[in-house]
């Protein structure tokens, strides 16, 4: 059961939401050990693989190039430490790797050959590949499925209503064409939102009424509480109180049995109390590392103690769908393979010339 027949409309969904906590969370608790093993909880390490100087203009985004946030704008990462971070993620119990990159959409270059890249690496680690690069076509999508990624995150973010009150440089449309686009290359979809940026509750359940009209929701939905940072537009929105983010958890739980709701962003402003609340309201997914992309999360250890006090352990790796399998990627082998042949050139031109080295022709 995808999406909980039982509640399909907006005032059925706010009904839900409002409901005395205590039976809010036993009703989501219930539900999720009909679809979950409670105990289980997947841990996935977030990385940004590029950082800042983004031309978008999300109003909760420290990476946004326009506002004046303590965020060091940083070029792509090599593919090399891309793997040292996986392999570190990996020993720390993580068995997801996302990677994000503060782009507005992916272009066809060689960062994006090198992403592609990246992502056959960590697959070939036996980690689940995630990536968050912005808006992406469909061509791009089946690269990336090609290379062995396991998941896409495309956040919504908000109801469609509240969205153009965050965002103006980006349509919602935009983000359900990426999404689908996603899909149709076989990606499963990581697609959820923020609460906290001053927002309705409508509209904390506009947005899951978005994913329901959806063919097939996202098999993976991040509740996120807004991490106000200095600097960006909503810096000064008052912090969200712990219950909420409990409701938001429940709720999404309770309307899309068998998605892994994650609980994101916002850890650190939580007390274990708090995130106990959620794990029973159905979370199985958190973000593990003291990284979130730029903000800061509860370190391992930290985690480690509040997993063993509640008895919860870290989900393997592919337990919900199979390893993709990676495939040479036709752009990346051509340009290796006229990269071989220059290289061999230059060596017989070499020789040719008695040791002399020839002029070296950068080829852009
Ligand atoms: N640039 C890409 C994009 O926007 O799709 C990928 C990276 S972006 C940082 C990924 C998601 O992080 C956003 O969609 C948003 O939901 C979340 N996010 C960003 N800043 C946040 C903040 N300050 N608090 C909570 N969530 C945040
Ligand atoms: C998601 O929903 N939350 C993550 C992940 N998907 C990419 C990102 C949270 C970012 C929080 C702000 C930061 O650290 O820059
Ligand atoms: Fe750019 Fe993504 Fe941040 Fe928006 S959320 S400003 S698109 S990095």
């Amino acid at each position: 059961m995808k999406v909980n027949p039982q509640y399909q409309t907006k005032e059925q969904l706010l009904e839900l939401y409002n409901k005395p906590l205590l039976e809010l969370v036993f009703e989501a608790a219930s539900i999720h050990r009909q679809y979950h093993n409670p105990r289980e909880v997947q841990m996935s390490s977030l990385l940004s693989i590029k950082t800042g100087g983004c031309p978008e203009d999300c109003g909760y985004c420290p990476q946004a190039a326009r506002y004046h946030t303590d965020v060091e704008a940083h070029k792509l990462m090599s593919v090399e430490s891309v793997i040292e971070q996986a392999k570190n993620a990996k020993a720390n119990g993580s068995s997801r790797l996302c990677m994000g990159a503060a782009w507005r959409e992916v272009r066809d270059n060689k960062d994006f050959d090198n992403v592609v890249e990246m992502v056959q690496a960590v697959n070939d680690l036996d980690m689940e590949v995630c990536c968050t690069l912005g808006m992406l076509n469909e061509e791009q999508a089946v690269r990336l499925k090609n290379a062995g990624l396991f998941a896409y995150n495309h956040n919504l973010d908000s109801s469609p209503e509240f969205y153009g009150d965050v965002i103006s440089t980006r349509e919602y449309e935009d983000r359900l064409n990426t999404i689908d686009n996603a899909r149709k290359a076989g990606i499963t979809v990581c697609s959820g939102g923020i609460i906290g940026m001053g927002e309705a509750v409508e509209d904390r359940v506009g947005l899951l009424m978005s994913y329901m009209t959806m063919e097939t929701p996202p098999e993976s939905i991040p509740i996120n509480a807004l991490v106000a940072v200095e600097g960006t537009p909503l810096e000064n929105q008052k912090p969200i109180e712990q219950w909420e983010m409990i409701r938001m958890v429940a709720t999404t739980r309770i309307v899309f049995p068998e998605s892994v709701v994650r609980l994101s962003a916002g850890r650190t402003k939580m007390n274990m109390e708090g995130q106990a609340l959620c794990f029973m309201a159905g979370a199985s997914s958190i973000f593990a590392g003291d990284k979130l992309l730029t903000t800061p999360n509860p370190e391992f250890n930290e985690d480690k103690e509040m997993f063993d006090i509640l008895g919860l352990i870290p989900k393997a790796a592919f337990a919900d769908g199979e390893k993709p399998v990676s495939q040479p990627d036709p752009i990346i082998e051509a340009r290796k393979e006229k990269e071989a042949l220059r290289a061999k050139e230059l060596e017989e031109a070499k020789c040719a010339s008695h040791g002399f080295e020839p002029r070296k022709i950068v080829v852009e």
